[in-house]
């Protein structure tokens, strides 16, 4: 009787030695954050969050780790990534506003900041479009990329004049106010889809920043690039805001460092632009451009069209927006 309740007591004495240790280690685990892309894996608005997760995971032994669940529409829908991130269905994702306006018709107004996201950072007006993160997706807002990257307008026909009138073009909700201001009827396709698109001619062209033509061999369907490019690609790292606020504080410092790290890359953007404008080129794209008035119509459409689109869908926080973001 006495040895059983000794050999329990020893029993009870060891569960709480080893308990008590294991959750004191466990204060100080590691963590592994499921992450997703919104965009193809290794195309170029996952590559830059690629290269983060390698400086995470070779740095963040014992802190933090990421794990790569992939890219694109291989996952999920892009358009469904935003709202994977909010619900906790993944930790962290790369994904741009456009594709959870649903969720935050905000997130709109992100492509037409003329400010750098270091600027915005310093002067507070990054605070309000964090609460907004944190209040409509659930997320931490991690890293802003693609600073200084804009928009074209790519096409299989002429045009002459900013006049898309008869254009079917493939859209996000980057440019869906835009071209439909210049007459153009819209079809949102995520980016997976447009090659067959183009091929197949249910459209005529297409949104898509300068950089990345090449990564899912749109060159081959694609004949001419409208000149100036417009508004600036916004890619955005978000973390799920419960998951976030579990972390440590050494954790969350950790990762906000490799964040700033992430949005550093940003000012290797002029180059990568010319180089991909340059194999453009030699990939038979042709650029087309207007006349000066015209530019000034075709850029001045482009600005206010989506200004007066983000004021429509928000009219609570549209002119907050407008504040922080213009220059
Ligand atoms: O799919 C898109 O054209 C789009 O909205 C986008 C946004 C940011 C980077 C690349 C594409």
């Amino acid at each position: 009787m006495t040895s059983t309740r000794h050999k329990s007591l020893a029993i009870l004495f060891l569960a709480v030695l080893l308990t008590g240790t294991w959750s004191l280690r466990a204060g100080a685990q590691e963590v592994t954050l499921r992450a997703v892309s919104a965009f193809a894996e290794r195309t170029r608005f996952s590559a830059n969050f690629e290269r983060f997760i390698e400086k995470v995971n070779a740095e963040g032994k014992g802190e933090v780790q990421i794990r790569y669940i992939g890219g694109g529409g291989k996952v999920m829908n892009p358009f469904e990534v935003g709202n994977a991130v909010r619900n906790g269905v993944v930790d962290m994702a790369n994904v741009t506003g456009a594709f959870y306006t649903n969720l935050m018709p905000e997130a709109d107004a992100l492509k037409l900041s003329e400010r750098s996201i270091q600027e915005l950072r310093k002067n507070g007006g990054f605070e309000f479009i964090h609460r907004l993160h944190e209040q409509k997706l659930n997320s931490y807002f991690l890293a802003r990329q693609f600073d200084g990257v804009p928009f074209h307008l790519y096409l299989t026909r002429k045009i002459e004049r900013p006049d898309l009138k008869g254009l079917k073009l493939r859209v996000t909700p980057v440019y869906q106010a835009f071209f439909s201001a210049l007459g153009a009827t819209p079809i949102r396709t995520d980016p997976g889809e447009v090659y067959t698109a183009l091929e197949r001619g249910v459209v005529d062209g297409y949104g898509w920043p300068i950089q990345g033509v090449f990564d899912l061999g749109w060159q081959e369907v694609t004949q001419y690039r409208v000149d100036p490019g417009f508004y600036s690609a916004e890619v955005n790292v978000l973390v799920n805001l419960n998951r976030w606020n579990r972390l440590s504080a050494a954790q969350k410092g950790f990762l906000n460092r490799m964040g700033e790290w992430l949005e550093s890359l940003n000012q290797e953007n002029p180059r990568i632009n010319a180089e991909e404008a340059a194999r453009q080129q030699r990939g038979g794209i042709e650029t087309i451009t207007f006349s000066p008035e015209d530019t000034l119509v075709y850029l001045k459409t482009a600005r206010d069209a989506a200004w007066a689109r983000v004021l429509e869908v928000s009219p609570d926080n549209g002119p907050k927006l407008k504040e922080i973001l213009s220059k």
